[in-house]
C-alpha cells in the first residue's frame, strides 16, 4: 500500500463562523463537537482523523475562536518592540511562553500554539459580516504564524454576503486562493474541491491530498450506487406485494393492513439511506402516517401528496398492462383484481396458470387480491429519489431536518423500469415482506435491472437545486 504522509491542518478563525460546523461537513459526523448561536462554544482543541484504508492520512483540529485579536495584536506589537529582530513566528512563540499566554489571552494561544503545531490552516470566515479592524488584527496575527492559509468562505449563499470585501481583504495579506464552501449546503463536490485548493498551497502534500479526493469521490459514488439499490429493492418489495382478501368480508381491513406494511417499508429504505449517509433518524422528517386536513401532508396515500409530486392517477408506470383487469380503490391507493387477472397479464396466461397452478386455478373465484396501484410506486420512487437527492447535498452540521418541499423534476417513463416492475407485479414471491418470500437469482436480476431503470431516468431528468 503507498505510504501517506500525514497532514495536519487547523480550522481557525473568529468566533461563531462555522469552525466547528465545517469539521462536522467533512467528517460526516454530525455529533462532533458542540455547536449553538452563542459566540464560544468551542472551548479547548478537539482533533478528528481522515483515513485512507487503515492509515491516517489527514488530521483536522477545531480550534476556539480567536476573541480579542486587536488586544493581541497590540500585545505583540509591545512584544516586538522589546524584540526588535524577532520575526512572525518567533514572536508568537515568545507571546505563547508570555504570561498573558496563560491568562488573558489563553483562548487565542490555543488557536496559535495549534497552527504552529500544524501544517497549514483552514480560516473560516463569515463573509454576511464587514471586514471589520478585529478581523483585519486577525488576519495579521494568523498570519504571523507563517502556515499557509485556506480562507473557506462560509454563508456564501447569503443574501447580505459581502464575498468581494473579503476577497478584497485577504489578497492584501497575500491570501488569493479561497474556496467558498457552506458548511449546510456544501457543493456536491465541496471536499475534492477544499481537497485541490490544499494541494496549491501544500504541494509536498499533493500525493495525499489527490489520493484524498479520489477516495471522497469514490465513496461518493458508492453511497449514490448503494441508495439506489436500497430504492430499487423496496420497490420490487411493494411492487410484488399481494394480500389475498374475500371481497365482501375483510377488504377493509386488508387494505388497511396492506398500506401499514408499504408504510413500514418506506421508512425502512429511509432509515437505511439516513444510516448509509451517516445522519440521524431525525434529521429527515418524514411524515409515515396521515395528518389532519389543512396542514400539508406527505403521507403516502394521500391524494395531495400525489398532486403534489405531480403523479397522475392515470398514467400509471404499467398502466396499459394493468388496464382492465384491476380496479383502482384510489382512495386507499391500491388495486384490486382477481388473483387470475393480476398474474395472467403481469406474467402471461400460461406462465400464470403454470406458477400459480392449483392454488389459483382451484380458486379462481371467491377471493381478490390487493396489490399497490401505479401511481403510489410512482410516487415512492420520486419519495425515495428526492430524499437521496436531499440528502446528497446535505452538509452534517444542518441542525433543521430535512423536509420534502419541491416537487421533483422526475418522471418515470422508462421502459427498463416499467419492464422490471410489471414483472415484480407476477412474482409475489419476490416481496420481502410477504411471507410467500423466496430468495431467487430471478429477483436478483430484476433488482439490478431496476437499479439501472433508476439511474437511467436521473440521467435524463433535471436535478432539484
Ligand atoms: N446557514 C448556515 N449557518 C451556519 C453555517 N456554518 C455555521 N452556521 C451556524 O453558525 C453558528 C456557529 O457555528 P459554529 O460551527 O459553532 O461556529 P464556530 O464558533 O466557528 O465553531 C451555528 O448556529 C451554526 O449552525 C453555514 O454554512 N450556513
Ligand atoms: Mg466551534
Amino acid at each position: 500500500m503507498t505510504e501517506h504522509a500525514n497532514l495536519n491542518i487547523a480550522v481557525v478563525g473568529h468566533t461563531n463562523v462555522g469552525k466547528t460546523s465545517l469539521l462536522r461537513t467533512l467528517l460526516r459526523d454530525v455529533n462532533f463537537g458542540h455547536i449553538e448561536d452563542m459566540p464560544g462554544s468551542t472551548r479547548q482543541v478537539q482533533g478528528a482523523a481522515i483515513t485512507l484504508g487503515t492509515q491516517i492520512a489527514l488530521m483536522l483540529y477545531d480550534t476556539p475562536g480567536i476573541e480579542d485579536s486587536i488586544g493581541l495584536l497590540d500585545y505583540l506589537e509591545q512584544l516586538k518592540q522589546d524584540s526588535q529582530r524577532l520575526d512572525g513566528p518567533d514572536r508568537i512563540r515568545l507571546f505563547l511562553e508570555s504570561p498573558e499566554a496563560t491568562a488573558l489571552y489563553e483562548q487565542e494561544a490555543r488557536v496559535l500554539r495549534k497552527l504552529l503545531h500544524c501544517d497549514a490552516g483552514l480560516y473560516v470566515v463569515d463573509v454576511r459580516e464587514p471586514v471589520l479592524s478585529k478581523h483585519r488584527d486577525e488576519l495579521a496575527i494568523l498570519s504571523s504564524c507563517a502556515r499557509p492559509l485556506l480562507p473557506i468562505l462560509n454563508f456564501v449563499a447569503s443574501n447580505t454576503a459581502r464575498t468581494h470585501d473579503w476577497r478584497d481583504a485577504l489578497a492584501r495579506v497575500g491570501l488569493h486562493t479561497t474556496l467558498s464552501f457552506d458548511s449546510m449546503s456544501p457543493p456536491i463536490d465541496g471536499e475534492e474541491r477544499l481537497y485541490q485548493a490544499l494541494s496549491l498551497l501544500l504541494s509536498s502534500y499533493a500525493p495525499t491530498l489527490s489520493a484524498l479526493a479520489l477516495e471522497t469521490a469514490r465513496q461518493r459514488q458508492a453511497r449514490h450506487d448503494a441508495s439506489i439499490n436500497l430504492i430499487a429493492d423496496m420497490l420490487i418489495d411493494i411492487a410484488a406485494l399481494r394480500m389475498r382478501t374475500n371481497i365482501d368480508t375483510d377488504i377493509d381491513q386488508k387494505k388497511i393492513s396492506l398500506q401499514i406494511r408499504v408504510r413500514e417499508r418506506e421508512q425502512a429504505c429511509v432509515s437505511a439511506l439516513l444510516n448509509l449517509f451517516q445522519f440521524r433518524q431525525d434529521d429527515f422528517l418524514s411524515s409515515p402516517l396521515p395528518l389532519t386536513e389543512g396542514r400539508w401532508n406527505l403521507d403516502l396515500f394521500s391524494p395531495q401528496a400525489l398532486k403534489h409530486f405531480g403523479v397522475h392517477v392515470s398514467m400509471g408506470i404499467a398502466a396499459g398492462a394493468a388496464a382492465g383487469a384491476t380496479i383502482d380503490v384510489l382512495s386507499a391507493g391500491l388495486s384490486l383484481g382477481t388473483g387470475m387477472a393480476i398474474g395472467a397479464i403481469a406474467g402471461g396466461a400460461f406462465k400464470a396458470i403454470d406458477r400459480w397452478g392449483d392454488r389459483v386455478i382451484g380458486k379462481m373465484r371467491g377471493f381478490r387480491e390487493l396489490t399497490v396501484n401505479q401511481s403510489i410506486l410512482q410516487l415512492l420512487v420520486l419519495r425515495q429519489m428526492q430524499l437521496l437527492q436531499g440528502l446528497e447535498q446535505r452538509g452534517h452540521a444542518t441542525l433543521s431536518p430535512l423536509r420534502l418541499e419541491h416537487a421533483p423534476h422526475l418522471s418515470l417513463e422508462n421502459s427498463t423500469l416499467n419492464k422490471t416492475i410489471v414483472l415484480a407485479r407476477a412474482h409475489p414471491d419476490w416481496s420481502s415482506i410477504s411471507e410467500n418470500f423466496n430468495h431467487s437469482p430471478a429477483r436478483e436480476h430484476a433488482l439490478a435491472a431496476l437499479a439501472r431503470g433508476l439511474s437511467e431516468k436521473e440521467e435524463t431528468s433535471t436535478r432539484v437545486d
